[in-house]
């Protein structure tokens, strides 16, 4: 045993890991066995070893991933890229009940474009919301590309609060991108198309006719919802605008947007015409937007924008008249324009070039300042020249992408799609520093806040377009893979594959996860959708059922481990509507709502309300139930939906079947209660004994077993009078609802019991 540790002991510091005693348990198998039966490598283990987050522990960082084609949004933890929550935005969700209640349907159908109802969206580009330059945790902001909408998602519980649409463009690739303290919310059309696109337009007048644009979305923060009426566009060429960043720091007040096919090529490969990537790739350069968007934003407060579709749009002529627009040309079809931490430079990646360009905010100021413009575009928009905008090129490598800044100065990371690596550089001096290959076909990448004014460095995830040969086969679509290099040191170093099944996640965004302050539980009756009290809630005590005309409504509430009412009558054709509130006051104690074949679900967590709404339009008997797994009893958290023929009348044999239990019974019940009361009682001596107080969760713990055990009085009232008057039906099923209080209670105090166990809990008395 002892030559075993000292093995065990020697492999782990070569493998460069700090270890304690704690290998003495290991004493089945070593880690040397497991190496050599799993066929890992010393550099496997150190990797391993990097991302493992021991049970119990905490990912440092939390990233939000778009969903992609799925049109939701995705969190997991760094390093250890665990799936923490799929958040429902612009797709039906139906664990969330997002899309199958009433208050997030109010939310989703905000997304209705022309009436019409989409139930879909290409999420892209998420951002988190800032305070000076900033990631502050408090909101996420993430667009869709197919149907040109921006949605809004509170990070205090997680959950989509609003969808706006874009009311002038058709697509929009390039948001969401804030600004330093998020005054507004960056997002720029990609295929031009008639602004208000009314009527039809054909393609030969694409020139004249056809627009491009960036919208900046005003974000109200107390409120936590963009305001659409303080919200505002620019008209731009069709130039196919691309990305954005946000100036921050000197350059904060500006906005930088790139595009591509500033040829304004018009394909049409079936009429015999080259195809647009022939025709859109055909100039060496593309033009990179510079914008003055607080100079903007008076401009339209001093009523100088044009109104189309009932939005504000600051014209082309206007904004070069007030000298607010510039280009500067870039090398062509890039993707990202990042600026750098300090707001001093903005990085350009031509797709199409093997350079990427530096261009400095101080130089574009001086030209403009200068009035020194090499051109005009057809617009009339002045072209400042790019060797005067310029501050270095660097050859990085073939099909350079995008940047992201490490915490360290000068430090950046782009990725290569063709060469499918990332390469970090210093962007002071112009130098390559280190590259590493990844898993192929990188597009997006991501440095911890690394597009912030405050980059946290330590990891950089690779969002790669192919996952071939990396995982097992699961048919002809592949998963996407996340990669985690450690960037901490010189070398990066290669930690970790993660396949993400849903969707191809376009860009991530990581936050430390101690800026994430989110909640437990709502104030009792909130609407989650509103953060207001929601008109359907009830307390204990106060559940209803009322009808008028053919309108049902149900106020009904859900705990430990039933639903009040546990019948609902209704005649066919009733409207019904179901408000539930959670009355849970535990942590994660959620309970699901789903009506047989109706296809309404809710998820209702502690303290929310929420109201699911359909048509008994057919006769029959319909089970409700909880779809939670929240108790031991939860399949008995259940009730029926009775849909009466109309007119229709009990007969003679109405009465509920009679369990017909004994005294013999009853007694058997009360000493079962007495003995489970000791159980509680040792647990209770337990918990009490102990600091407990030290622990939140515990406390918490208790409060809620102490609501479990408050519940037992009524119900024990009830079972002694029963018991009196000789009813030893309703006196033994009084006192087994004693008991289900009782075993509830006593799994919560055996939960906190072993919680103190595990976490060092000290003897007060
Ligand atoms: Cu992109």
């Amino acid at each position: 045993m002892k030559t075993r540790i000292k093995q065990t002991v020697t492999v782990l510091v070569a493998a460069g890991i700090g270890w304690g005693a704690a290998s003495t348990a290991w004493s089945a198998e070593s880690l040397q066995d497991v190496m050599k039966r799993r066929g890992l490598s010393q550099q496997d283990l150190l990797a391993a070893s990097k991302t493992y987050v021991p049970t119990g522990k905490r990912d440092e960082f939390l990233a939000f991933s778009s969903g992609g084609q799925s049109g939701q949004v995705i969190v997991y933890g760094i390093p250890s890229m665990r799936i923490l929550k799929y958040i429902g935005v612009f797709t039906p969700e139906p664990w969330q009940g997002y899309g199958f209640d009433e208050n997030s349907k109010s939310v989703l159908r905000q997304g209705n474009i022309d009436g019409k109802e989409i139930n879909w969206g290409d999420t892209h580009h998420p951002a988190i919301s800032e305070t000076q330059g900033k990631y502050d945790g408090q909101f996420l902001f993430i667009n869709d590309k197919a149907n040109p909408r921006l949605a809004v998602i509170d990070l205090r519980d997680f959950e989509t609060k609003q969808i706006v649409v874009n009311p002038i463009f058709k697509s929009e690739h390039g948001g969401a991108f804030v600004t330093p303290n998020s005054e507004y919310v960056i997002e720029a059309a990609q295929y031009a198309t008639p602004l208000e696109n009314k009527k039809f337009q054909p393609l030969e007048e694409f020139n004249e006719k056809y627009r491009g644009g960036i919208t900046y979305w005003k974000f109200d923060r107390k409120e936590g919802r963009i305001d659409p009426k303080q919200s505002f566009s620019l008209e731009l060429p069709p130039y196919s605008q691309d990305l954005s960043d946000a100036g921050k720091g000197p350059s904060d007040g500006w906005s930088f947007t790139n595009s591509f096919c500033s040829e304004r090529y018009v394909g049409g490969i079936e009429k015999g015409r080259p195809p647009y990537e022939a025709g859109c790739s055909a100039k060496d350069t593309d033009y990179l937007h510079v914008i003055n968007w607080k100079k903007a934003a008076e401009l339209v407060a001093a009523g100088k924008a044009k109104t189309i579709n009932g939005h504000k749009v600051l014209m082309m002529e206007t904004a070069i008249k007030e000298g607010i627009l510039f280009l500067v040309p870039e090398p062509k079809s890039p993707h990202g324009v990042d600026v750098t931490p300090d707001g001093k430079f903005l990085t350009v990646a031509g797709k199409l070039d093997t350079h990427v360009s530096v261009f400095s905010f101080e130089k574009i100021q001086a030209a403009i300042k200068a009035g020194k413009f090499e051109s005009k575009d057809p617009y009339g928009i002045p072209v400042i020249g790019m060797k005067d905008a310029l501050h270095a090129q660097v050859q990085l490598g073939l099909g350079p992408l995008h940047t992201q800044y490490d915490s360290k100065p000068c430090i950046a990371y782009t990725s290569l799609y063709v060469d499918s690596q990332v390469v970090k550089w210093n962007h002071c001096e112009g130098k390559v520093l280190d590259k590493i290959s990844v898993h192929y076909n990188i597009g997006h990448l991501m440095t911890m806040e690394g597009d912030s004014a405050d980059p946290k460095g330590r990891y950089l995830v690779a969002l790669n377009k192919l996952s071939i040969d990396r995982f097992n086969p699961v048919g002809p679509l592949h998963p996407q893979n996340h990669q985690l290099i450690d960037i901490s040191n010189d070398k990066m170093q290669l930690l970790y594959d993660m396949p993400l099944p849903l969707g191809e996640p376009h860009y991530v965004v990581a936050i430390e996860a101690a800026k994430l302050k989110p909640g437990v539980r709502y104030k009792v009756g909130t609407d989650s959708r509103t953060d207001k009290p929601h008109p359907g809630m009830v307390r204990a005590g106060e559940e209803e059922t009322t009808k008028k005309g053919n309108k049902i409504e149900v106020k009904g509430t859900l705990i430990r481990s039933h639903i009040t009412p546990e019948t609902i009558e209704a005649e066919v054709g009733d409207e019904i509507t179901i408000h539930l509130t959670n009355l849970e006051r535990a942590q994660d104690e959620t309970h699901g709502f789903a009506v047989s074949t109706y296809n309404v679900h809710a998820s209702i967590e502690p303290g929310k309300t929420v109201t699911v709404k359909f048509k008994a339009d057919k006769e029959g008997v319909y089970p409700y139930y909880c779809t939670e797994f929240c108790s031991a009893l939860h399949l008995e958290m259940q009730g029926y939906l009775l849909v009466k023929p109309k007119g229709w009348k009990p007969g003679k044999t109405q009465e509920a079947a009679k369990a017909n239990y004994t005294e013999a019974d009853y007694k058997a019940t009360v000493k079962k209660v007495v003995d489970t009361q000791v159980v509680i009682d040792s647990v209770v001596g337990y918990i009490t004994s102990v600091n407990y107080k030290d622990f939140p969760d515990v406390v918490a713990m208790v409060e809620d077993a102490t609501d479990q055990l408050n519940k037992m009085k009524d119900a024990k009232a009830k079972h002694e009078a029963a018991a009196a008057k000789k009813d030893w039906d309703q006196a033994n099923l009084w006192a087994e609802q004693v008991w289900q209080y009782q075993v509830k209670a006593a799994d919560i105090g055996l939960r906190a019991k072993t919680y103190l166990e595990q976490n060092g809990a000290k003897k007060t008395k």
